[in-house]
């Protein structure tokens, strides 16, 4: 097919082509120019995480080579931090490979790299479903030192996971854009409570709260009642047994970041301000649409600019961060998609007081209910948000670790306390729940501080209440969309993925889908200015 292109149109798009600048003014070494037609454009990525690293990886695969990453901590990765510990690492951030099976390119990288132990490679391991679900809890201990029937625990979580199975197949026709996932578990617990006997009712609504509290865990949520349900099911669920990375999840980080020069990443390097749709001359003369300002006054100008930061860093930052101001519907987009804090407090203890076999410990509080308004003196109760703990694997490499989660308020308010506070609390609460007064205290505590962290400010990102599907969409929108200098601005990051979000195979594909939008555009270009030569 003969694409016809009118003469003005044509005109512009070769302007166009021959102003691309040939490096980004400073520190972009100049390269040879490929695989564009005219001089490579100038690309500039803000933040080194897995998006970040993914969209600079496959544009560097696609002949960009006027590319700079600019991150503010002085290390890459963002949410994914493997800290290397006795002969193995810690994991302070992402842990799982979350539905390891094809549909996943993590786990398709990890296995091209060979990064994972042989029986994450596994088909057999591929085709589990487990719907992202931690597996029935090993053992569960109730708040006066028992032992709680795993029958009772297994009746529950049965009832449980039918109930939220349903939550993610509500048909979006017929919902009420108010309902919540919470509400909707609650009703269904309010419906089943009426037939129980008294003797283990308490119990019962203890274990659903329980669940309820590591479902925000896994949502990355203070309050189930805060996750709309109407698009619950929005979120895809891959199947395959979760697994971790031996040498680290960093591992495919450092993998992905093998394949750029050494200097395309700047560390400690804060973007300030990215001021779009002007005219900006680099220090090679050439003019440009986007500068980008850093906080210690440096500038870089760029033809197009790819911001990877968090949800939650936008929320914080956005009317400031982008110069003109994002679009409105942007801006309410930032607000309405939600982004919640799920921290870790991962404590090594001499020798296991758990058996050989227990991969998981659950923590049942007696006297708690999902059916009630639970206000928290949080000094004394923030421990009651902790659902229970993971046994962490390797224990050969790291010893003999646990590691719990706690999500939302609760878990904001644990950063606010020193390490002494929270690793005495957490003390109290082993043996309050075991039993055992003289339950040897952890002799190491690794916690996170997810919300505090400026350049996170939080988690992962939610489907709130009030937020639709297409405010992701949006989100992921590039600035501006048309016109005679398009795409200055790129969005990725792990909220701009409406079936992935919140997780590291959402913020990589998001990443790569930017990067493509560049190369699309500029093959595109390529492929009219070749035509009108003929
Ligand atoms: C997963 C998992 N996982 C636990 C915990 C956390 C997360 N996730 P980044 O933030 O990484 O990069 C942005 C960079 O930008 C960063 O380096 C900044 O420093 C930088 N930056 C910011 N501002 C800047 C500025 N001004 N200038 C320059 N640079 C700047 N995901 O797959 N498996 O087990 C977990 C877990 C405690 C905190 C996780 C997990 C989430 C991922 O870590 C996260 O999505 C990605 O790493 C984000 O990458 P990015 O590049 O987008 O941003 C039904 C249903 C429910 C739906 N939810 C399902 C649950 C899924 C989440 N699972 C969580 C579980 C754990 C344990």
């Amino acid at each position: 097919m003969k694409i016809i292109v009118s003469r003005p149109r044509l005109l512009l798009i070769i302007v166009s082509l021959c102003t691309l600048p040939s490096t980004i003014s400073k520190a972009m070494g100049s390269e040879s120019r490929q695989p564009m037609a005219s001089q490579p454009p100038a690309v500039l990525i803000i933040g080194s995480g897995i998006s970040g690293i993914a969209a600079a990886q496959k544009l560097y695969a696609h002949g960009f080579r006027n590319l700079k990453v600019l991150e503010a901590k002085g290390r890459t990765g963002g949410r994914i931090w493997s800290q290397s510990y006795g002969k193995g690492f810690v994991e302070l951030g992402a842990q799982w490979i979350h539905g390891p099976s094809p549909g996943n390119p993590i786990y398709q990288l990890a296995l091209k790299y060979d990064l994972l132990d042989p029986e994450a490679m596994t088909m057999e391991n591929q085709k589990v479903k487990v719907d992202g679900h931690l597996p029935l809890f090993r053992i569960s201990y109730s708040s006066s030192g028992k032992i709680v029937s795993r029958e009772l625990v297994a009746n529950i979580t049965e009832l449980y996971s039918s109930w939220l199975e349903q939550s993610q197949s509500v048909s979006q026709k017929d919902c009420d854009p108010k309902a919540s996932v919470g509400g909707f578990l609650q009703q269904k617990i309010a419906s089943k409570e009426k037939d129980w006997d008294s003797a283990n009712k308490d119990m019962k609504l203890a274990l659903f709260k329980g669940l309820l509290d590591l479902e925000c865990c896994i949502s990355g949520t203070h309050s189930m009642n805060y996750v709309a349900l109407c698009l619950y099911g929005e979120y895809t669920m891959l199947p395959g047994l979760d697994c971790t990375f031996p040498g680290g999840f960093e591992s495919i980080v450092n993998q992905l970041k093998s394949s750029l020069p050494n200097d395309t990443i700047l560390l400690n390097k804060t973007v300030k301000t990215v001021h779009w749709n002007g005219t900006f001359q680099g220090s090679d003369s050439q003019m440009y649409p986007v500068q980008v300002q850093c906080e210690d006054g440096e500038t870089f100008e760029a033809d197009h600019v790819i911001v990877t930061v968090s949800l939650g860093f936008l929320k914080e930052k956005a009317s400031s961060f982008l110069s003109p101001a994002l679009p409105p519907n942007k801006a309410q987009a930032i607000q309405n998609v939600g982004f919640g804090t799920n921290n870790k407090i991962i404590l090594e203890f001499k020798e296991p007081f758990w058996d050989p076999d227990c991969k998981t410990i659950q923590l049942i509080w007696e006297g708690e209910s999902p059916l009630l308004e639970t206000k928290r003196n949080m000094k004394q109760d923030w421990v009651k948000k902790i659902p229970g703990f993971v046994v962490l694997e390797r224990p050969e490499r790291i010893g003999h670790m646990l590691c719990s989660f706690i999500a939302g308020d609760e878990s904001e308010y644990m950063e606010t306390l020193t390490d002494d506070e929270v690793l005495s609390s957490m003390t109290a609460l082993l043996r309050q729940f075991t039993g055992n007064p003289e339950l040897p205290a952890p002799i190491h505590m690794f916690r996170t501080k997810w919300h505090s962290e400026p350049y996170t400010h939080g988690s992962y990102s939610y489907i709130a209440v009030g937020a639709s599907g297409d405010d992701i969409d949006i989100l992921a929108q590039p600035l501006p969309n048309e016109g005679a200098k398009p795409l200055q601005v790129l969005f990725a990051g792990e909220a701009t993925h409406r079936s992935f979000y919140s997780t590291t195979h959402g913020a990589l594909l998001s990443g790569w889908r930017e990067a493509e939008r560049l190369i699309g555009r500029y093959q595109e270009l390529d492929s009219l200015l070749n035509k009108s030569k003929l």
